[in-house]
């Protein structure tokens, strides 16, 4: 059986378990005959990656304007449409992505205050009409996943902010999650067995091409 190209994205808080869900959903697919294309945010292309460091350092203890680090967030993710995710799908590839547009929502928006008015231009210009076909949200207490990222070495400039920024962060991606279309809310409290059995429960109900993908391809 053919499906078509879908877009499929991975999003929670720093220690939430992404990359750790990325390779669950990598092999998933790839039981059923899909090799996902996969990207990351900000990133996934030479100039994208080059944003990202600059957004994760801190640089002479310059403070960075809320306003600028949604630029370049937007100024990377434009890259990664252009250039990789949309001729992904144009060619058929399915995309599995670390982080999309709902990053900037709940971490620039929720996190640093930018309100919808500001955000949502840019997100017109950005996206055009690329959505998600499906979401999966690792929903995580901001404590826990602050230790684990700390328990693997140096934050960085985002990861350094105090537990309250990630709790007005948790707090966007609850109220998008709660209030949009296609977006599944795991538990990532949880073992990463448990979180992993949550995740192949919301893939397989997941009416991603009209049928769903339960079953491995014969
Ligand atoms: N950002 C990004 C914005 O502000 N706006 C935007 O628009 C975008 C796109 C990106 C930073 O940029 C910000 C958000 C971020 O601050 P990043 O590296 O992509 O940075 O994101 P991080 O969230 O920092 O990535 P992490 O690698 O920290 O988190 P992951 O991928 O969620 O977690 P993972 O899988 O690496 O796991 C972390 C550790 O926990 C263990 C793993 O083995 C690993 O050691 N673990 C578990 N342990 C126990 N139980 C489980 N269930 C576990 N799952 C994983």
């Amino acid at each position: 059986m053919t499906q078509a190209a879908k877009f499929i994205v991975v999003e929670g808080l720093e220690g939430a378990g992404k990359s750790t869900a990325m390779a669950h959903i990598t092999s998933w697919l790839i039981q059923r005959g899909i090799t996902p294309v996969c990207t990351r945010e900000p990133g996934g292309t030479p100039l994208a990656e080059t944003l990202r460091d600059l957004v994760k350092q801190v640089r002479d203890n310059e403070q960075v304007a809320p306003e600028t680090e949604l630029l370049l967030m937007y100024a990377a993710r434009m890259q990664l449409i252009t250039n990789v995710i949309k001729p992904a799908l144009t060619a058929g590839h399915w995309v599995l992505a670390d982080r999309h547009d709902m990053s900037s929502r709940a971490y620039q928006g929720g996190g640093r205050g930018l309100s919808d008015a500001l955000i949502n231009p840019l997100r017109a210009m950005v996206l055009g009409t690329l959505q998600a076909d499906l979401t999966l949200y690792l929903d995580i207490d901001p404590a826990i996943g602050l230790e684990r990222a700390r328990s693997r070495g140096a934050l960085d400039r985002i990861e350094q902010e105090q537990l309250a920024f990630f709790q007005r962060t948790r707090a966007k991606y609850l109220h998008i999650a709660a209030t949009e279309a296609n977006i599944v809310v795991i538990d990532a409290n949880q073992s990463i067995l448990q979180v992993q059995q949550q995740i192949t429960a919301a893939l397989e109900s997941a009416a991603l091409d009209g049928c769903t993908l339960g079953k491995a391809q014969a």
